[in-house]
């Protein structure tokens, strides 16, 4: 049975989808934004609540758990989509109707499944399985100034290899494909942690994008929100990686942002500090993150 009290493999996760899917049917459908290395889809829910059909929402994307071994963006997704679609407060409600929403609890289910089952601290995508080093760093694959920063060209490189060439992966090839036929696309959101953090792009150079005031403004008031749960501890930024993290290339959002042209982009990198956060945070991180999309919307 699928909860927020203990961390689950990629078949239940999945299996949580097709369960809302069905309960909700009105509301939300099953998508599938690409492939995987193994076969897998990667599996994500539309969700739309009707009326849209003739003014078409803005549409919210989520990307979650590009980063196998980060294990609390999967869990804290789902619990988002769970509060999308069964909560009551007016608030929530309203932000569920607002936007046409497109969330992918694990765009990197091989690698999620091999971390939960073999290695745990796997952060690739399982590419090549079978020879003596495979995997590549999904986040380092993208078509955007790839290999730069924070990239290894050697594969055997346990965390930032960046593929044999951009979009070397089913993974991000299948997916960013999607992506590009998006219409509408006013946010792309991608959850990673551990570094409690809001970034924005370019996590490769500290260059101000046009709008950088802005994705400011709306990070703060989206951070102050999530501060509401925690009290304690603020997340850093909202700033650029390149600024309050690394220097870092090949990334979704960079890519996202610069061949999009997407208004509002953010990397979301959660709590922990492990990557094995206990499961029993996953409410609290989940509750946060909540806030922290009422915040931003
Ligand atoms: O290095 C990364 O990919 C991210 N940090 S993590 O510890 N989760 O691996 C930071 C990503 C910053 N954003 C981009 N590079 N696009
Ligand atoms: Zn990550």
């Amino acid at each position: 049975k699928f909860s927020w009290t203990a961390y689950f493999d990629i078949d239940d996760i999945y299996g949580f989808l097709r369960n809302m899917s069905e309960t909700y049917s009105e509301w939300s459908e099953l998508i599938v934004g690409g492939q995987s290395y193994q076969g897998r889809s990667i599996l994500g829910l539309r969700i739309n609540t009707p009326g849209s059909k003739d003014s078409p929402k803005p549409v919210v994307f989520i990307e979650s758990g590009i980063h196998a071994r980060e294990w609390i963006a999967p869990a804290t997704t789902t619990y988002f989509i769970n509060e999308l679609l069964t909560s009551n407060d007016p608030n929530i409600t309203a932000l569920r109707d607002q936007f046409d929403w497109r969330i992918f609890p694990s765009v990197n289910p091989d690698g999620y499944h091999y971390s939960y089952t073999v290695d745990r601290f796997w952060r690739k995508t399982v590419s090549g399985f079978g020879s003596s080093c495979f995997g590549a760093d999904p986040n380092r694959n993208w078509n955007y100034n790839w290999g730069q920063f924070s990239s290894s060209n050697n594969p055997c490189d346990y965390q930032i290899y960046a593929g044999s060439q951009p979009f070397s992966e089913i993974e991000t090839r299948t997916l960013s494909s999607y992506i590009e036929n998006i219409s509408n696309l006013l946010a792309y959101i991608s959850f990673h942690s551990k570094a409690a953090m809001l970034l924005v792009p370019y996590s490769d150079s500290t260059k101000r994008i046009d709008n950088y005031d802005d994705l400011i403004q709306v990070g703060k008031t989206s951070l102050d929100y999530g501060y509401e749960v925690n009290k304690k501890e603020r997340y850093g930024g909202p700033g650029t990686a390149a600024e309050i993290l690394y220097k870092a290339s090949g990334g979704s959002m960079d890519w996202v942002r610069y061949t999009l042209a997407t208004p509002l982009v953010y990397t979301y990198e959660l709590r922990g500090n492990s990557f094995h956060w206990p499961p029993s945070r996953i409410y609290e991180q989940g509750d946060e993150v909540t806030q922290m999309m009422l915040g931003l919307a």
